[in-house]
């Protein structure tokens, strides 16, 4: 943990469960033993732990790869006299994200604490260093990853204790969906300043109209009833090209760069650079800066259309997941094993593996991934559907109250942190929720309004594989969004029925609702270096054959009302051990240390095709 952002070590206890039964001193103070009627709970080894990591693959202890429960991170470091001396500054610690359940202490003092595993908390620690002697200053972080039926996303504990079948007894936490539930601190830990009187959050929202940007912003500053505010745009050259004073207004930019995706346009992704000044009413100025991107975002009933052009999504589904090679400060290189740890080698080889096939957007499936992810999107002009946790939402008392408030939270929470980055041009709300069941139909509804009442200049999905005509949220969303493995979990082996199956499964949806439709997941596994002619499932040849199969779908449907195809998945990935996965899921056109397998030159040639073709 520390200032920089740079990876650090703490230090990381494992502890099964608390066990805070004080015992007065006429107690006869027995030695714990286990028996039928005790248990002994016992704290697990000190260990260092970097951060950002999954803590699960680290060690060789498979108790600690499979843990569940509560882990202990604690860490001592030096915070810089000045910020404690300065009673004008605000010390912030910020959490980029630790999954699931976490609790912060600073030296001691409890500070705050954050249920859900992919979006970032932060606790203004200015006080608690100025009462306690700050240096050094003892961070202590809690983690717990327990899901329980009212998490994101949910999941259910359960107990092995038929002791004639399970001599020791365990527990599981079952889940449906399928990744493995990596654990820890997986994105760095941020101390940081702001003057007391600061700039708390800033919005914009863009339009054009011929050649006139307009920025629509809102600041909202803290700590200060007044505050000057003053806001500069610049462009790429440094030439300051509007500017407003006020917490709202609206920039006008003349001869406007738009933000374009890539490939759509020989300048895309063009930024402006937003600075923001808030002076208070004791002259301390705050200032904060924003790259904004110009675009706009709107759905027919047949189109997605970015800056009014319509925009094709040729592009893959993602996940936080790899074992992979990073650069290391004091060794050259070191073998690490991050799970879903944030990895800035692997954030840029992905970017360049996507650019060389031509993929021009991505889904994070199945949760909110790192800003650094989106702030890259951003500049590259990569487009995103940014996806909340609601995965594996299979029990329907997951579509409960406490549910839904939770989902409404967390929506919140990622929009708060998301929605000035132009690369997301929508919103996801859940993947594969069992949306035919009877309460989703109010679940979605009221989930869907509520998003959109928080962000009104995206459209709003969840992703769907249900069946067309049971399914509860679709009325709600604006995009439909769909999953389908034909010839793999249905009808294993016969790819020859993906033709009809795909056309049937687009007209049903597009019959019913007059939406546009993305395939939002298609593909098949392929262990790496496996071949087989005729093509047998589980080869490369066979993951092309479905790719190949499916494309020719694509490919009439697109001239009509599909609007994307993302293949699932970019890269294989690890999941919970089962049957059916054989170290993971195999879905990956590139291995899960990113090389190609078949289906990826297949697509390669795809990508850039329809890119040509829709310039
Ligand atoms: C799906 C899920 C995804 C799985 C995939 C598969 O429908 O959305 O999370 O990994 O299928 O490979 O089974």
């Amino acid at each position: 943990m520390g200032s920089t952002g740079a990876e650090r070590t703490a230090k990381c206890v494992f502890l099964v469960a608390f066990c805070s039964v004080c015992q007065a001193l006429q107690g006869g103070m027995l030695f714990p033993t286990e028996s039928p009627s005790r248990e002994v709970k016992d704290t697990g080894p000190v260990i260092d732990m970097p951060v950002p990591s999954s803590y699960n693959d680290i060690t060789q202890d498979v108790k600690i790869r499979d843990f569940i429960g509560w882990v202990w991170y604690e860490k001592d470091v030096w915070v810089p006299a000045r910020w404690i001396q300065d009673r004008g500054t605000r010390i912030v610690l910020r959490v980029g994200s630790a999954h699931y359940y976490s609790v912060l202490w600073v030296n001691g003092v409890k500070m705050t604490e954050h249920v859900g595993g992919h979006l970032p908390f932060e606790a203004d620690i200015s006080s608690v260093l100025r009462q306690s002697n700050a240096n050094p200053c003892r961070i202590t972080i809690a983690v717990n990853n327990t899901l329980t039926l009212e998490t994101l996303p949910p999941g259910t504990i359960q107990y092995m204790n038929d002791r004639t079948r399970y001599p020791a007894g365990y527990f599981v936490q079952n889940i449906n969906f399928d990744f493995f539930n990596y654990a820890g601190i997986h994105r760095s830990v941020l101390l940081y300043t702001t003057p007391n009187a600061h700039i708390d959050d800033v919005t914009v929202e863009t339009t054009f109209s011929d050649n006139i940007g307009l920025v629509s912003y809102n600041v909202s500053v803290l700590g200060s009833s007044k505050p000057a505010v003053k806001v500069t745009l610049s462009a790429q050259d440094g030439r300051c090209v509007a500017s407003a004073d006020g917490t709202r207004g609206v920039l006008k930019i003349t001869d406007v760069n738009l933000w374009w995706p890539y490939l759509m346009h020989e300048n895309p992704a063009y930024l402006y650079s937003m600075e923001v000044q808030a002076t208070a009413e004791d002259g301390q100025t705050d200032f904060y800066t924003l790259p904004v991107g110009i675009r706009t975002v709107r759905v027919t009933n047949t189109q997605f259309l970015i800056n009014n052009k319509p925009f094709y999504f040729h592009g893959v589904n993602k996940h936080e997941d790899a074992d992979c090679l990073s650069p290391h400060r004091k060794t050259r290189f070191v073998f690490q094993i991050r799970g879903k740890g944030f990895d800035w080698p692997l954030l840029v080889k992905d970017f360049n593996l996507m650019k060389w096939m031509g993929a021009n957007s991505f889904r994070t499936s199945h949760y909110p991934y790192a800003e650094e992810i989106l702030q890259m999107a951003d500049r590259h002009g990569i487009v995103i559907i940014d996806e909340c946790p609601g995965v594996g939402i299979k029990d329907i008392r997951s579509f409960g109250n406490v549910s839904l408030a939770h989902h409404l939270t967390v929506m919140e929470e990622l929009v708060r942190r998301d929605k000035n980055h132009p690369s997301v041009v929508m919103w996801s709300v859940a993947n594969e929720p069992a949306s035919e069941m009877q309460p989703a139909g109010f679940y979605f509804k009221e989930l869907v309004s509520h998003t959109k009442s928080l962000d009104s200049t995206r459209p709003v999905t969840y992703i769907t594989d249900s069946n067309y005509a049971r399914d509860q949220g679709a009325p709600y969303v604006d995009v439909i969004c769909v999953n389908s493995y034909f010839s793999w979990y249905h009808d294993p082996g016969h790819t020859e029925i993906i033709s009809i199956q795909l056309n049937t499964q687009f007209d049903n949806w597009y019959g019913k609702y007059q939406k546009p439709i993305i395939q939002s997941e298609y593909g098949a596994d392929a262990v790496p270096g496996l071949h087989s002619d005729p093509p047998m499932m589980f080869t490369e040849e066979y993951q092309k054959t479905v790719l190949q199969n499916y494309h020719n779908v694509f490919d009439q449907k697109r001239k009509e009302f599909v609007i994307g195809e993302l293949i699932w998945n970019f890269a294989d990935f690890m999941t919970a051990q089962t049957i059916t996965r054989v170290v993971g899921n195999k879905k990956g056109i590139f291995t899960r240390q990113r090389q190609p397998k078949a289906g990826a030159f297949l697509l390669r040639e795809r990508y850039w095709r329809i890119a040509n073709e829709t310039g």
